[in-house]
């Protein structure tokens, strides 16, 4: 099959906030790369992309910042809109799942397979708030982690330790924004039967697709190896596209239904605005020479390679050709998170690095997470800039147009005969061009560019080499021809970061006055620019970045870290509820534990230990030593002194740092993790019994 057309997409952001570094890194850049190279090829493209506008993470949203779903869509469509117009990102349109063409679109995609009898009606328990007459979405159920014991875990994941969870699984699971204790209650959903499409998604990927990604590959093959399951499609909540079919009256579809046909939505959209120029959309999504692309971010990659195939297929849809999804970009070695703030948002960063965009897209592409979890750290954005953009790329250019600045009055001198250590160079980047696209082709950005780098790097060691500003003492000949080959290979840099740096090709194509017709196919040509022409004005390419700077965004993640553990605290306490009692014991068990009455004689904390206190203890027969882990809780110990304590006395002794614990003291830990040693009421004698 040859492909006429490729279709990009780029998975669709909640409009639940600002765009950050993780979005842009995981998705948006490698997919606009993508979409500029195969446009630089003279290749037809169209690019979608628009805003999620449905769905909990909105609604949540909302009512955190006191303003109506609505609202809130609206002002962050238009933040996230212009953050991608900001960082060139190329979308042939950036529309909005709130649009009519998709509510319409979404509404009438539904009802056809449900029509066709392709969903299959189940009534099940869900979690719902008596209260307030709601069912909840894993998301706005929290409660206590069944894994790591933090409180404010979410239905679907807890934050801390990342553990994948389901509502169940949560220990006193409670609505999210009332704080009030849930029931479940029965309700009616439509499911697509997913398990119906297994033997042919088993072929469809892992027969037919072995070249995707091996994390893609590897997702896709653990869902099927599990066996697929129906899957609901529907929803019991307000905000979004109401179910239309009857006896689904305060039903919404489920919005990773609605969103995916965004795609399809959108190019409607757009080619009923402009059929001109792009034609009518159904050649987009039905005609079999049409490739299609998703990139998208793992966490969205069974939407993508299972339930919208399943549903595509259902309709007679063009599937994935690929779908190149990263893994995730941390920062400064934590999760990037919208909802605690750590992230470096789009708009933000362009505040304090205005005009620098091509940077962070440098930077992210250098450190895309194409296999694995990468790290952004703000020393090595800083590193990147200052030895790699400047001193490599910007400086060949600078060095080679201040020269010919200063030796030929800014115009292209002429080339004499060549050494064969041109030879050599030009040799050295003669292949740049097929690298390149079989690096882009293979969705493989980072190496590629690298490569584009490396191509900076030739020419910087060329002039480092044949050192010009010598020669022209001497030599004015050789020094021309030079400065240009020099100028050719930077014209090949302007086209090779193209894709990656497209604010630095436009500017640099104008310094070189090229030619607009020089484009991709050019590559590796060292006649791109005319003898005797004349160069514009020379600025630089790139601009060293200070420490200053670099401390004020770390100041700032500093800040929020302390913020973040703060609000954890005040959220652990404002939740905690007493845990289940425990299995029953009888009275002959409990005897078996022999708690006695001691006071606390003296009490130190241990050397070189952050936990232990050390406890001297008059235990009525002779004293004892006890070591307790309780240190963090009394920063001044001595309080202790002269209480009387609660301690088990029948533990076998156990050394800790060296020295020997006779037990153990009972103390009461407090929400917040804070531990209370207990004292009795009233003076007993030392030594005497508690049961
Ligand atoms: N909005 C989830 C996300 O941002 C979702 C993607 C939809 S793509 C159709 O990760
Ligand atoms: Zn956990």
């Amino acid at each position: 099959m040859t492909f006429q057309r490729s279709l990009i997409t780029a998975a669709l952001p909640y409009a639940n906030g600002p765009v950050h570094i993780g979005h842009l890194a995981g998705v948006y850049i490698p997919a606009d790369i993508y979409a500029r190279y195969l446009r630089l090829k003279g290749k037809k493209v169209l690019f979608v992309c628009g805003s999620d506008e449905h769905g909990v993470p909105v609604t949540i949203r909302a009512r955190k910042e006191g303003i109506t779903t609505q609202e809130v869509v609206d002002r962050y469509h238009s933040l996230i809109k212009r953050s991608f117009a900001d960082f060139g990102i190329s979308f042939d349109i950036y529309s909005r799942t709130t649009s009519e063409t998709h509510h319409q679109f979404a509404a009438d995609y539904f009802r056809r397979m449900y029509e066709a009898g392709q969903f299959v009606e189940q009534t099940s328990e869900q979690f719902y708030d008596p209260e307030t007459g709601h069912f909840l979405t894993d998301r706005n159920i929290r409660g206590e982690c069944p894994r790591c014991h933090a409180q404010g875990a979410y239905g679907d994941q807890c934050e801390k330790c990342g553990a994948t969870l389901s509502p169940e699984e949560l220990i006193n699971p409670y609505n999210a924004e009332t704080g009030n204790a849930l029931t479940k209650k029965e309700t009616k959903h439509w499911y697509l039967p997913l398990d119906q499409y297994q033997p042919w998604l088993e072929d469809w990927i892992l027969n037919q697709h072995k070249e995707w990604r091996p994390n893609v590959y590897g997702q896709c093959k653990s869902w099927l190896d599990g066996g697929l399951k129906p899957r609901a499609v529907t929803r019991d909540l307000d905000w979004g596209i109401p179910v239309p079919v009857e006896g689904a009256e305060g039903k919404v579809l489920y919005v990773w239904f609605d969103a995916p046909i965004g795609y399809i939505s959108n190019t409607i959209e757009l080619c009923k605005a402009q059929p001109e120029k792009y034609g009518n959309w159904e050649q987009w999504w039905r005609q079999d020479d049409t490739r299609m692309i998703h990139f998208i971010g793992k966490d969205n990659i069974v939407f993508h390679c299972i339930v919208f195939p399943a549903m595509l297929k259902a309709q007679g849809y063009n599937l994935p050709d690929n779908v190149p999804s990263n893994e995730f970009l941390n920062l400064e070695g934590d999760k990037i998170s919208t909802s605690r703030n750590w992230a470096v948002w789009l708009n933000e960063y362009l505040d304090d690095f205005p005009g620098k965009q091509d940077v962070l897209r440098y930077v992210l592409t250098a450190n895309a997470p194409e296999t694995k979890d990468n790290d952004f750290t703000w020393a090595d954005f800083q590193a990147r800039n200052n030895n790699e953009l400047v001193a490599i790329y910007g400086n060949f250019i600078n060095r080679a147009l201040v020269l010919t600045g200063k030796y030929f009055e800014g115009r292209v001198p002429e080339c004499g005969e060549l050494t064969d250590y041109d030879r050599q160079t030009i040799d050295e980047f003669c292949h740049v061009k097929a690298t390149l696209e079989s690096l882009l082709e293979n969705f493989r950005f980072r190496d590629a560019q690298k490569e584009a780098m490396n191509l900076a790097r030739i020419g910087n060691k060329y002039l480092a080499d044949t050192e010009p500003w010598k020669l022209a003492k001497t030599d004015m000949e050789r020094t021309a021809t030079i400065l240009h080959l020099s100028l050719q290979i930077a014209a090949n840099l302007a086209i090779a970061f193209e894709p990656f740096l497209p604010f630095s090709s436009e500017k640099l194509r104008t310094m070189l006055q090229m030619d607009a017709q020089i484009g991709w196919e050019d590559l590796g040509r060292i006649d791109l620019l005319q003898t005797d022409s004349t160069l514009g004005e020379v600025s630089l390419l790139f601009e060293k970045i200070d420490d200053s700077l670099i401390q004020g965004q770390l100041d700032r993640l500093a800040r929020i870290k302390a913020e973040n553990e703060k609000a954890a605290q005040e959220e652990a306490l404002k939740n905690w509820r007493p845990s289940p009692i425990k299995a029953d014991t009888t009275i002959d068990e409990f005897d078996k534990t022999d708690i006695r009455v001691a006071t606390v004689l003296d009490c130190q904390p241990v050397k070189k230990s952050e936990r232990l206190l050390q406890f001297s203890l008059d235990d009525g027969m002779g004293g004892r030593t006890i070591l307790s882990g309780i240190a963090q809780s009394y920063p001044d110990p001595s309080v202790l002194i002269g209480k009387q304590v609660l301690f088990i006395a029948n533990f076998p002794p156990r050394k800790m740092m060296g020295i020997e614990s006779q037990g153990m003291i009972l103390s009461a830990v407090d929400a917040d993790g804070r531990l209370v040693v207990t004292t009795v009421s009233a003076p007993v004698k030392n030594g005497t019994q508690v049961g």
